[in-house]
């Protein structure tokens, strides 16, 4: 499943990149077999008749717009038009890609011997209609978590150039920290104030291809444009000494990742 690269790949140089723009590319991680196993496993996630277990999905809004979006609804029935699948973990193959010998290496050096997984998210813009992803940032209240976490790994699972909708990120934005407190989507007037929609940098990707992306670096997707679909993976990661800090329910627990020899 993975590039034959990655196993020399020089990690300082992208770490470096990703402390003082707030991203970095890896360039190619998966094989183009690897990248093409996972969409089908997607596909076959979106297209089955009842939900994997413990897999959350949310489906595109009829409108592809992001406000007009049913946050409550989940599984919908089979469709190629889910926007997330969430919880990734749950699904063996994609736990696998989640804990691979290369990531394994990039978070041992960058978040230290214990890591933790906050998230996994196929993000899927069906062709023609996937919708765009507004300007957010990837912590905040909602996060509910007791200290920042920086560490996001984004990883195309199909080509996504300009007009499919890839990765836009304002680099350096990680620096002032979040927002708002809320954190998520970017309110228009600190947009308008940082001139965004000019400063942003577009990352197209080929499948395969990663980014490492700090959870306060202001970034967004466009919609897809194009008669393929675009899917990629984003998954969030934490050093050991991260908790969770709701009370009104009970705190949540990460799975602890890398504990296992890793596949390759
Ligand atoms: O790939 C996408 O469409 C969205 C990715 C994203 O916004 C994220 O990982 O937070």
């Amino acid at each position: 499943m993975l590039s034959p690269r990655t196993a020399h790949l020089d990690l300082a140089e992208a770490a470096s990149h990703f402390e003082e723009h707030g991203f970095a590319p890896l360039g190619r991680v998966l094989t183009d077999e690897g990248a093409a196993a996972l969409a089908a496993r997607a596909e076959a996630l979106m297209g089955a008749r009842a939900p994997h277990p413990g897999v959350f999905y949310q489906h595109d809004s009829p409108s592809g717009r992001y406000e007009d979006l049913d946050f409550g609804k989940g599984w919908v029935g089979p469709s190629d038009r889910y926007r997330k699948l969430e919880k990734l973990e749950a699904d063996p193959q994609f736990g696998r890609f989640i804990e691979n010998g290369f990531f394994a290496r990039l978070t041992r050096q960058l978040l230290g011997a214990d890591v933790f997984l906050y998230r996994a998210v196929l993000w899927n813009k069906a062709p023609r209609v996937g919708m765009a992803v507004p300007w957010h940032q990837d912590d905040g209240r909602f996060w509910g978590l007791d200290r920042a976490p920086f560490l996001q790994v984004w990883t195309a699972l199909d080509d996504a150039p300009i007009e499919a909708g890839c990765l836009q990120v304002l680099p350096g934005s990680h620096r002032a920290g979040l927002a708002t407190p809320e954190g998520g989507t970017i309110p228009q007037r600190a947009l308008d104030a940082e001139d965004a929609g000019r400063t942003s940098v577009a990352l197209p990707a080929r499948r395969g291809e990663s980014f490492l992306v700090h959870n306060h670096t202001w970034h967004r997707t466009g919609r897809n444009r194009t008669p393929s679909p675009r899917r990629a993976v984003s998954i969030s990661f934490l050093d050991g000494r991260t908790r969770c800090r709701r009370r009104r329910r009970a705190p949540r627990q990460f799975p602890q990742l890398f504990l296992d020899p890793a596949p390759s």
